[in-house]
């Protein structure tokens, strides 16, 4: 089974076009949590939230910077030029927050 999860991966992966494109981090909005919570990206990525609930939900940062609107279906994308943690929340529910942690690129 597992042998046959990876085979289908790597098929799924040459249908998405240019293997070579960068291609976004993502982060699925869920009912309530954002899965995953904690995510891990190189100073200059670009991070990938996807709606995936039964609710409308938010992604709204405490730094000020591009946040997305409440909605129920649909993406956000922001890039993260700066080193640094950047916290997130949903401002419709409680407890649903998330954190980018962003690595400094090599001098
Ligand atoms: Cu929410």
């Amino acid at each position: 089974m597992e042998k046959l999860k990876r085979a289908l991966l790597v098929v799924l992966a040459a249908a998405c076009g240019d293997p070579n494109a960068p291609q976004p981090e993502m982060i699925q909005v869920s009912d309530n949590v954002f899965l995953p919570g904690t995510y891990n990206v190189a100073q200059g990525d670009t991070v990938w939230w996807v709606w995936a609930g039964r609710v409308s939900h938010d992604v709204r940062f405490g730094d000020g910077g591009p946040s997305s609107p409440v909605m129920l279906i649909g993406d956000f994308r922001r890039t993260f030029p700066t080193a640094g943690r950047f916290d997130y929340i949903c401002t419709l529910h409680g407890g649903m927050r998330g954190s980018i942690i962003v690595a400094a690129a090599a001098p």
